[in-house]
């Protein structure tokens, strides 16, 4: 079985990190190792949660298992919340990476234009440097902006030449693939959209899908999830995004089917009948 690390914190209640990355991971048939970076009682969404940070588990838990030779798949991080937890991420990079191991990063810091509560820029551009040594990106148009310091542009006011421009700027930091979220052209109409650049291959490519009316939190942490999980599983870089875009629609509208739902996050665990049968589906061919 393929197995991957993913590191983020555990925000206990939320749906949001490893709550949804280990669930979600293991049930495409991909043996889930995590590192919790902080415990919290809630996401940050959430006023007066507890916080603990586990900064200081981090190297040990590397030390041991390279002491027990494990190896990894694939290499997904997360929310992270401080600059110390970029740089052990940059060393266990370098400690874990095989040949065929896929690094994936998810800047997860921004969304809407803004910084989540306890970032600043100066932590977007640590970041970028934390990018830079991914093979995947996903990050979504804010934190690009924050990421490449450029001004955050409203959705449905730029058009393609802008998200190309985008796109390849991000490949600069260095990784080989990126993949943007949460694109509306004004001409959409009622679709958003998913774009990735291979600035190996210099190729673009794009999936939209229906855009739902309500956004959730952790919906950002499920994409990331599904997306690894398929790629380690095989699946094409762009049928990988097509799959996680999918999904996450599927969660809102089963979210959104009952009306006394949380308003924290999304019932993604309802969709995964959906997931497992497409999964199964693009894996026969
Ligand atoms: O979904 C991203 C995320 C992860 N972890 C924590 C968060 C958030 C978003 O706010 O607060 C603790």
């Amino acid at each position: 079985m393929k197995r991957i690390v993913t590191i983020q914190d555990i925000s206990c209640v939320g749906k949001c990190s490893l709550t949804v990355a280990l669930p979600i991971i293991s049930a495409m048939g991909v043996e889930t190792a995590i590192i919790p970076t902080a415990v919290l009682s809630t996401h940050t969404m959430f006023q007066g949660f507890t916080f603990r940070d586990l900064t200081s588990d981090i190297r040990p838990i590397m030390d041991h298992w390279q002491k027990e030779k494990l190896g990894f798949d694939a290499i997904y991080t997360g929310y992270l919340g401080s600059f110390e937890q970029i740089d052990l991420m940059k060393e266990l990079f370098s400690r874990f990476r095989g040949k065929d191991t896929k690094v994936i990063v998810d800047p997860c810091m921004a969304d809407n234009g803004k910084l989540y509560p306890g970032f600043t820029p100066e932590f977007a551009k640590a970041m970028a440097g934390l990018c830079g040594q991914a093979d995947i990106i996903v990050p979504n148009i804010t934190e690009a902006s924050f990421m490449l310091g450029v001004p955050y542009v409203e959705a449905g006011s730029y058009d393609q030449a802008y998200i190309e421009d985008l796109l390849k700027k991000l490949a600069g930091l260095g990784s080989k693939q990126v993949v943007l979220k949460g694109i509306e052209f004004k001409t959409s109409r009622g679709r958003i959209g998913i774009a990735s650049y291979n600035a190996e291959t210099g190729e673009y490519s794009w999936y939209f899908h229906k855009k739902m009316k309500t956004s959730f939190h952790g919906t950002g942490d499920i994409f990331a999830s599904v997306l690894t999980g398929a790629l380690v599983r095989g699946l094409s870089l762009e049928k990988a995004y097509a799959l996680a875009g999918d999904f996450v629609v599927r969660s809102i509208a089963e979210t959104l089917s009952h009306d006394d739902h949380n308003t924290y996050g999304v019932d993604f665990e309802a969709a995964f009948p959906m997931l497992l049968r497409k999964l199964d589906r693009e894996l026969k061919g």
